[in-house]
């Protein structure tokens, strides 16, 4: 015998359990806790060839580019992060996707802009990476960390300039203002302008490992960059305002 509905009420007539779909953020959480490390290596060459999208995060040296990679993918020593500054010394990839099945890679590079590097080394690593983010094929989206309580220095200028052409063929590109904690709301607000016009036209978001503000916003847009097909269906399943019931204003 059947224990699963009550005889009595037409099938039809059942009420039906309606399961929430789950958030852009969910999934994007989600997706991005099934980060693996991939591999490593000095320079561009020694990497493998991958025809799925990648987003890399750059800034200078301390800024919290391995602390971010850690925050969104959940995971606490993806990355290495350290007070040390210069602490990447390599390229690093990390597979992510569902199932075991990579659908995309992020890349923690090192930074730029320590003082304590010497002259030689700090040549080097430039051409390292203005080489990555000029040739590396299935680059698709940079992360720019950056300390608000620093701003945008003459070096973000420079790597600005480097990937500006991949901007203007549809690189994606987002500027996030590290350590917002250390942050009144005021000079988080007054920065987050100035660097809004500062980014020509890319996005620009605060953020906190240690407050967890603005690890959602991250995620959602990295996941919308490398799902744009999946992005823009979910986009269309929500009604537009046109389509949406609004209700009606009182008389005055
Ligand atoms: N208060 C605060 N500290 C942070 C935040 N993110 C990173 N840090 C600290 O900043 C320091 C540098 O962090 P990392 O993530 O290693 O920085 P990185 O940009 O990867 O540095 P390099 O690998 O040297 O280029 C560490 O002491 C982190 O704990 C943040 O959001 N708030
Ligand atoms: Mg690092």
């Amino acid at each position: 015998m059947s224990t699963s509905s009550n005889p009595s009420t037409p099938a039809s007539t059942q009420p039906t359990k309606t399961v929430p779909e789950k958030s852009t953020a969910t999934v994007a959480m989600g997706w991005l806790h099934t980060a693996k490390f991939l591999t490593t290596a000095p320079q561009l060459h020694f990497l493998p060839e991958l025809n799925v999208p990648e987003i890399a995060f750059v800034g200078r040296s301390n800024a919290g580019k391995s602390t971010c990679i850690n925050t969104l993918t959940q995971q606490k020593q993806l990355a290495f992060a350290s007070k040390k500054p210069g602490r990447t010394q390599h390229i690093n990839l990390f597979s992510l996707g569902k199932q075991g099945v990579m659908d995309a890679v992020l890349t923690d590079l090192p930074g730029y802009g320590y003082a304590a590097v010497p002259k030689q080394d700090k040549i080097r690593w430039q051409q390292v990476m203005a080489n990555y983010l000029v040739s590396r094929e299935n680059l698709m989206g940079i992360v720019l960390m950056c300390d608000p309580r620093h701003g945008m220095t003459e070096l973000d200028e420079i790597l600005l300039e480097v990937i500006r052409p991949r901007v203007e063929e549809g690189l994606k590109f987002l500027i996030v203002l590290t350590k917002s904690d250390k942050l009144t709301r005021t000079e988080a607000a007054k920065i987050l302008s100035i660097t809004k016009l500062q980014a020509g036209g890319g996005d620009v978001m605060l953020f906190s490992a240690p407050k967890r503000q603005g690890i959602e916003d991250v995620a959602q847009l990295l996941w919308k960059w490398a799902h744009p097909d999946a992005a823009k269906a979910s986009a269309k399943a929500l009604p537009s305002v046109d389509e949406a019931e609004v209700p009606e204003a009182p008389d005055a």
